[in-house]
């Protein structure tokens, strides 16, 4: 026997999406559209595509991010009805752009590589078609098929990585294996499918990884932003620095949110809980910067685990966190910038004297 070539993975691809979830009902992110990604057209009329990638096989500690996708489409008190106004940047992401949902891809965790391969092909298929892929997890392993998927469309090398995390996830091997949500950002790194020099994390914190890890993320030019330099020096100028980074020699850049990178004090239903993170304004104000001033090409919102929830509040940030982009999104579309953005809530809409 000869091994196969990894060159592409479409060869064991038969079935990728459908609509719905895997495990829960069948409904979309807050309403939005339906999409089928075999329908090519529609795709390529999308501004962003939402796929749900319902796998926790990867998991080291507490799994139930198969549960997220579903969880991260529906918790919100509003109605499912593809409209959000957003206070801030008075833009309307479902209305101003056009979103939908692709439904799951099913991922069963017993495959090895071949449901991580299955996302990688949705994802490149949304990225080829000019659309922003939007991934719920899932567990952070998805994230090796997410960036790959996007590189292939993108440009091998061409995109770089901001990853907000409690933990690097560069690891070699997890309990021996090459697949794991403690490894996918080393697997990025090795393939080439984005550069060292240009992956940035923040919120790192803990215990984990080993000094032999940390030697090998400094061999490759990685930037991580450990709390202890955020608090120190400030989040706004370690992303100052990181942008400069993401937009250096690169074509587009992919935002990865592990939900970890929250206190698990407002974000408990999560896989590795690590305390000392940001707090959900952080997290929800830098993620909308990032979409406004960057060119994003790709999310995803990870390791959100229901069955270890409280109050849902995970499971709401994490559909905020998409949200927050998405508008981001629309508001740099419509040629916003971060200067731009209203100082008040009715600035320039009342009657305060001139004519309008
Ligand atoms: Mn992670």
């Amino acid at each position: 026997m000869h091994s196969r070539a990894p060159a592409d993975v479409r060869w064991h691809s038969t079935t990728m999406a459908r609509y719905g979830g895997m495990f829960g009902p069948d409904v979309t992110y807050l309403g939005v559209e339906r999409c089928d990604l075999a329908d090519t057209t529609g795709l390529r009329d999308a501004d962003a595509v939402v796929l749900g990638a319902p796998y926790d096989a990867g998991a080291s500690y507490r799994a139930g991010a198969r549960f997220g996708p579903q969880a991260i489409r529906t918790t919100d008190y509003l109605p499912h009805d593809s409209s959000r106004p957003h206070l801030a940047l008075r833009v309307d992401p479902l209305k101003d752009l056009t979103v939908v949902d692709a439904g799951d891809v099913e991922m069963p965790g017993v495959e090895g590589r071949q449901p991580l391969d299955r996302l990688e092909a949705a994802v490149r298929d949304v990225a080829e078609a000019g659309a922003i892929p939007v991934v719920l997890g899932g567990d952070h392993t998805i994230t090796w098929p997410d960036v790959t998927g996007v590189a292939r469309a993108v440009g091998w090398g061409r995109v770089s990585v901001i990853h907000f995390d409690a933990h690097a996830d560069t690891g070699e091997f997890q309990f021996g294996s090459l697949i794991g949500h403690g490894l996918p950002m080393r697997r990025l790194i090795e393939s080439g499918a984005c550069r060292g020099d240009r992956f940035l994390q923040l919120g790192l914190r803990g215990y984990w990884p080993e000094p032999d890890v940390l030697q090998w993320m400094g061999e490759q030019g990685m930037r991580s932003f450990e709390m202890h330099e955020i608090g120190r020096r400030g989040l706004l100028a370690c992303l100052d620095e990181a942008f400069a980074i993401a937009t250096d020699d690169c074509d587009g850049v992919f935002l990865s949110v592990d939900i970890d990178v929250t206190d698990p004090g407002s974000a408990p239903g999560t896989g590795t809980p690590e305390p000392g993170g940001f707090t959900p304004r952080e997290l929800l104000d830098t993620v909308r910067r990032i979409a406004v001033e960057l060119p994003v090409v790709g999310m995803d919102v990870v390791e959100v685990s229901p069955p270890y929830d409280s109050s849902e509040v995970t499971a709401f940030l994490a559909n905020r966190v998409v949200l927050e982009v998405l508008s981001g999104v629309a508001y740099r579309r419509a040629g916003g910038t971060w200067d731009s953005v209203p100082p008040t809530l009715l600035h320039g809409l009342g009657s305060s004297g001139t004519a309008g």
